[in-house]
């Protein structure tokens, strides 16, 4: 089923305003540690999550927050997490890089770069060892495609023809340099011919082409049809992290790319087409401030994670040769 414009345009909006919010309470000294945030990018994360269902899983980066809220996180666990407390997604141990939630299928952020990939093409095999019909997708920057993770996940991806679709946000930059300084060729979706499926490019910034895109890939890999590869073409309007100086860029490139906010193209194209009032738009703005006021609320009520559990969650438990 369609995902509602409504729905998609209530994720994009409260992934913005969950990391505004964050930013925020990093200077007010809520949220220690860094913050790797998304804003710009919220059409890829919300528009290929919409194509899942709830038992698909994801992996995600550094610049997870909207990747999370896409596939269903809660807002207060995040903040929770952020601030480092037990109330967190992972009881405050892990931070902003190392959020997971298995049942809403998860796999978790990751500080490693392309890291998540070979998670997301383990996940796929074993879809396919049990015939589940069940897919991965794995979501990447563009500085994760020259890693040798990837080359390794995508080759026997192409080669065993699992579930799995390859989403590279291509947002111009690997931290401070540019894409033509890292790879040969402007289109990394042209990587996935030398494995044996198809890549495509999609308009990253248009929470409807990546939906379409992802909602295609997802048929196919269902259909026994192997990996897609994505590229959204997009952009990340704060720095790599909060604190760069972004001295890579001018002022003119953020400017061109801020006049093509996703958000914003949502909110004009749900206007023009008559699917939402100006009013509809504003209940969604005031239950979003309402639902982060209640998730700081939840963080600073939250105590910190207790001395004792620092080992718990470390390593998992082995009961018959499998790890829980
Ligand atoms: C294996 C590895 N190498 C280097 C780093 C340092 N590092 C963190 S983020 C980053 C840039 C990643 O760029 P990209 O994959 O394009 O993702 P983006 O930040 O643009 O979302 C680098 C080099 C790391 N965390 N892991």
């Amino acid at each position: 089923m369609s995902p509602s414009h409504l729905d998609l345009y209530h994720r994009m909006l409260l992934i913005r305003q969950f990391e505004l919010r964050s930013i925020n309470e990093r200077k007010s000294g809520l949220i220690p540690g860094f913050i790797h945030a998304c804003i710009g990018q919220e059409a890829t994360a919300v528009g290929a999550c919409a194509a899942l269902r709830r038992d698909d899983v994801i992996a995600s980066t550094h610049r997870g927050h909207g990747h999370l809220i896409a596939k269903g996180g809660e807002p207060k666990y995040m903040m929770a997490e952020l601030a480092a407390r037990s109330g967190g997604y992972c009881g405050g141990k892990g931070g902003s890089l190392h959020m997971t939630d298995f049942d809403l299928g998860i796999l978790g952020a990751n500080g490693i770069v392309a890291g998540g990939i070979p998670m997301a093409v383990g996940a796929a095999l074993a879809f396919h060892m049990r015939h589940e019909p069940r897919l991965a997708l794995a979501f990447f920057g563009d500085g994760a495609v020259n890693e040798g993770a990837f080359h390794e996940g995508a080759n026997l991806a192409g080669l065993w023809k699992l579930p799995v679709i390859f989403f590279c946000e291509n947002n111009l930059y690997g931290e401070g340099t540019p894409q033509h300084k890292q790879a040969p060729i402007a289109d990394l979706s042209r990587r996935a011919e030398g494995y044996g499926f198809p890549g495509v490019i999609v308009d990253g910034n248009d929470v409807l082409a990546v939906y379409e895109a992802t909602r295609e890939a997802a048929e196919r890999a269902r259909a026994g049809g192997g990996p897609t590869f994505i590229e959204g073409k997009t952009y990340r309007h704060r720095g790599h992290y909060e604190g760069d100086p972004m001295v890579y860029r001018t002022r003119e490139e953020l400017e061109f790319w801020k006049q093509r906010d996703p958000i914003t193209h949502l909110r004009y194209y749900l206007l023009d087409e008559g699917l939402a009032t100006e009013a509809d738009l504003d209940a969604i703005a005031g239950a979003i401030h309402q639902e982060l006021d209640e998730a700081v609320a939840f963080a600073v009520a939250s105590p910190a994670p207790a001395p004792e559990t620092a080992l718990a969650g470390v390593y998992g438990e082995v009961h018959d040769g499998r790890v829980f």
